[in-house]
C-alpha cells in the first residue's frame, strides 16, 4: 500500500483504521479529508501565541535566595517546595492590570491567528473557576476568571482559543509520581483513575464554557503514571466529544524527547511538538508545532534578560513556515498581568514586518526546494489558477543584488517585491540556473520578500552533485534524498549523519554527476555497533530510467558504536558512461537496531 505521503502518527492510525474497517471506534475512522478539514485553520495559521501564565508570576523565578535558571514556572520543583507551601501564593494572585483585549490585540497585530494559554500547569493552579477544585483563580483576591475575557476578546477579533492543560499535577493528592514536596506525598494510595476523572471533568468545563476551543495542548505526559492506555482514552474521549478539537501528541507517550515528533506505532496525538527546537527538515504530510520563548523562560522571570533579538524571531518564523510548521512563540505575564516590555516591543516589530510580508506566511506551504538556501528561505503558494508563487525571503540582501536558483523548470511568469509590486524583478537563464536580478529597495534588516511567479506547480530538479576539481565525488549526509518514514538527517551531534534506518525498505539516494566512466573507489564513513554488524547493502547507480546499471554489495562492519565513525574504501563501482544518475544505498536485510548511519561517500576514479 502506498500512501502519498509519509505516514506518522494520526495518519498511520487513519490507515490503519480504515484498513481493518469496522474494527476502530469512531473517533479514528476519519477520512483523510475529514482530517484535512479539521486540520485547515492550523495548517493555514502559521502562527500562535503561547502564554504561560499562573502562580509562578509571582515568585518570578526566585525562592527564598534560590534563582532560577531557566524554566521559571518551574520553580516549586526546582527549589522543592512543599505543596501546602507553594499553594500560599493563590492568596496574593491579584492581576489588576491583566487587560484580555490588549494582549489578544498584541497577537494579532503580530500575525498570530491562535493563542494558547495555560488553563492549569504544571503546579495545579486554574485560571479559571473551577467547580472540581479550590486551588483555582476563584480563590484569590482577584477572584474573576481569566479565561472569560481572553475567549471574548478571541472571539471580537477571530483569533482561535486553545487551551494547554497539564497532565502532570504537583498539586493534586492523586497525581500517581510521588515526590516529597509534591501535593501527593502524604496520600497513602494515589488513585490515577481519580485523577482522570477530575481532569475529564475539568477539561469539560474549559470546553464547553468559552465556546469553541481550538487545540487541547496536553503537556507533562512523560511521568510513568500517565500511560499509553490513559492518552488513548483521553484522546478518545476528547474526539468524541469534541469532533473538531485538534489534539496534541503530547496526550499520549509517543513524542521523541525535546524533538517531538511522534514515534512510529499506536500513538494518539494530532501534531508533533517540537520544543525550543526547528527541525533541520521539514516533514511532507505532517503536521508539527515548534513552541519556543523569547528569552529562557515560559513562566514570568523577573531576572531573565536573555531576550532573542526580534532578527531572530523573524526569521524562526520564515524558517519554521518554510518547512511546513507551525511557530508558538511564547509570553510570560508578570503577577500583575502584564506582558514584558521586551516581548511587546519584539512583538510590534515582528507586526510592522508581518504587515507587509503577511502573504507570505498565513496559508503558505513549505518550500519545493530539497533544502534552505545560504541566503534565506522560501515559502510557496499555489495560485486559484493552478499556478505556483513562491516567496523568497532574503534574509542577506547580496551586495551583487543576483540571486541564483538552481533546478527551477517552470517558465517565469513574474517576479517583483512583495513589499513594491511596481518594482519588476528581472531574471535570465544561466548555466541551467535562474538568476534574478534585485531591484533597488530598502532591504528589511529580518527579511525581504521577493514574489516569484510560476507555471504550473513547481517542478524542481534535484542538483546533481558533481566532482571537485579533484575528481572525487563527495556525497554528504545533508545532501541526501531519503526515502522513507524512520530515516532521518540528525545534524545535533558531534557530526551530520543519516540515522534512525531502522526500516530496510528505506533508501538514501543522491542525484550524481560522474566525469569519467570506468571503476570508482567507494570509500564510506559510516557508524554501526557490534550488535548491528552484518546487514548486507548495495551502493547502487541507476539511470535516468531507474535502472540499476551497476552496484557494489557490502556487508555492513562494526566501528565501535553508533557514535563512532570509521572511514574505509568499502570496494569499486562501476560507472558504464559520463553522465547524470542516482546513487543510492538499499538495504538487503538489517542486523540489530539499524543497518548503518551514513555520514559521507567519497567516489573516486580507481587508478588503473
Ligand atoms: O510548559 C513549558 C515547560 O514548562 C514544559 N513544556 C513547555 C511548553 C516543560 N516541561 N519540561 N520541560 C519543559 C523540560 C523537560 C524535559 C524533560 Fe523529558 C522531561 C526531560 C525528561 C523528561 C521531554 C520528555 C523530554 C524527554 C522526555
Amino acid at each position: 500500500m502506498k500512501f502519498p505521503y509519509p505516514i506518522r502518527g494520526l495518519f498511520a492510525l487513519v490507515a490503519a483504521a480504515t484498513l481493518a474497517a469496522g474494527a476502530a471506534p469512531r473517533a479514528t475512522a476519519e477520512s483523510v479529508a475529514e482530517r484535512d478539514a479539521r486540520m485547515a485553520w492550523f495548517r493555514e495559521a502559521r502562527f500562535g501565541m503561547f502564554i504561560h501564565w499562573g502562580l509562578y508570576a509571582i515568585p518570578a523565578g526566585q525562592w527564598n535566595g534560590f534563582q532560577s535558571k531557566n524554566n521559571a514556572e518551574w520553580i516549586q520543583s526546582q527549589a522543592k517546595v512543599p505543596a501546602a507551601e507553594y499553594a500560599k501564593l493563590k492568596e496574593k494572585f491579584n492581576p489588576v492590570k491583566y487587560n484580555a483585549e490588549a494582549w489578544v490585540k498584541l497577537a494579532k497585530d503580530a500575525g498570530m491567528k491562535y493563542i494558547v494559554i495555560t488553563t492549569k500547569h504544571h503546579d495545579g493552579f486554574c485560571l479559571w473557576d473551577s467547580a472540581e477544585t479550590d486551588f483555582d483563580i476563584a480563590s484569590t483576591p482577584y477572584g474573576k476568571d481569566l479565561l472569560k475575557p481572553l475567549a471574548e476578546a478571541c472571539q471580537r477579533h477571530g483569533i482561535r482559543l486553545c487551551f494547554y492543560h497539564s497532565i502532570m499535577d504537583w498539586h493534586h493528592p492523586d497525581w500517581g509520581d510521588k515526590q516529597p514536596w509534591r501535593g501527593n506525598a502524604e496520600n497513602p494510595a494515589p488513585d490515577m483513575d481519580r485523577y482522570t476523572n477530575y481532569m475529564k471533568a475539568q477539561l469539560k468545563e474549559l470546553m464547553t464554557n468559552y465556546g469553541p476551543i481550538g487545540i487541547a495542548w496536553f503537556d507533562g505526559e512523560w511521568e510513568n503514571a500517565w500511560t499509553h492506555e490513559r492518552g488513548k482514552d483521553l484522546y478518545q474521549h476528547l474526539r468524541q466529544n469534541y469532533p473538531q478539537l485538534i489534539i496534541n501528541n503530547r496526550v499520549d507517550k509517543g513524542r521523541q524527547g525535546m524533538a517531538g515528533m511522534t514515534k512510529e506505532g499506536e500513538f494518539k496525538g494530532d501534531y508533533g511538538t517540537p520544543e525550543q527546537e526547528i527541525p533541520d527538515d521539514g516533514l511532507p504530510g505532517v503536521d508539527w508545532e515548534s513552541c519556543m520563548t523569547m528569552n529562557n523562560t515560559w513562566g514570568y522571570s523577573a531576572h531573565d534578560q536573555t531576550w532573542k533579538s526580534t532578527e531572530t524571531i523573524v526569521r524562526n518564523l520564515i524558517d519554521i513556515a518554510s518547512k511546513g510548521g507551525n511557530y508558538l512563540l511564547n509570553v510570560g505575564p508578570t503577577a500583575e498581568g502584564e506582558i514584558p516590555a521586551p516581548s511587546v516591543k519584539s512583538l510590534q516589530e515582528l507586526g510592522e514586518w508581518i504587515k507587509t510580508n503577511a502573504e507570505a506566511i498565513h496559508g503558505t506551504l513549505a518550500t519545493p526546494f530539497p533544502r534552505a538556501f545560504p541566503w534565506g528561505r522560501c515559502t510557496r503558494r499555489t495560485l486559484p489558477d493552478g499556478n505556483t508563487r513562491l516567496y523568497l525571503h532574503v534574509f542577506d540582501w547580496p551586495a551583487d543584488k543576483r540571486l541564483e536558483l538552481t533546478g527551477v523548470s517552470n517558465d517565469v511568469l513574474r517576479a517583483a517585491p512583495l513589499a513594491d509590486p511596481s518594482k519588476v524583478v528581472a531574471t535570465t537563464r544561466e548555466n541551467g540556473k535562474l538568476v534574478l536580478s534585485l531591484p533597488d529597495v530598502s532591504p528589511s534588516p529580518h527579511a525581504t520578500v521577493i514574489t516569484l511567479d510560476l507555471a504550473g506547480a513547481p517542478n524542481i530538479q534535484p542538483i546533481a552533485i558533481r566532482p571537485g576539481v579533484d575528481g572525487v565525488l563527495v556525497l554528504n549526509a545533508e545532501d541526501a534524498k531519503l526515502d522513507g518514514t524512520t530515516l532521518r538527517l540528525e545534524t545535533r551531534g558531534k557530526e551530520s549523519n543519516i540515522g534512525h534506518w531502522s526500516n530496510p525498505a528505506e533508501t538514501i539516494a543522491f542525484p550524481v554527476y560522474f566525469e569519467k566512466s570506468g571503476p570508482h573507489a567507494v570509500v564510506l564513513r559510516w557508524s554501526c555497533p557490534a550488535d548491528s554488524v552484518g546487514s548486507a547493502v548495495e551502493v547502487r547507480l541507476l539511470d535516468k530510467d531507474k535502472q540499476t546499471v551497476s552496484s557494489l554489495p557490502w556487508k555492513v562492519a562494526a566501528t565501535g558504536g553508533w557514535q563512532t565513525y570509521k572511514t574505509e574504501p568499502i570496494g569499486v563501482l562501476a560507472v558504464p558512461a559520463p553522465g547524470t544518475y542516482t546513487l543510492k544505498l538499499v538495504a538487503l536485510d538489517k542486523k540489530g537496531q539499524g543497518v548503518l548511519n551514513f555520514a559521507t561517500a567519497r567516489l573516486q576514479p580507481a587508478e588503473d
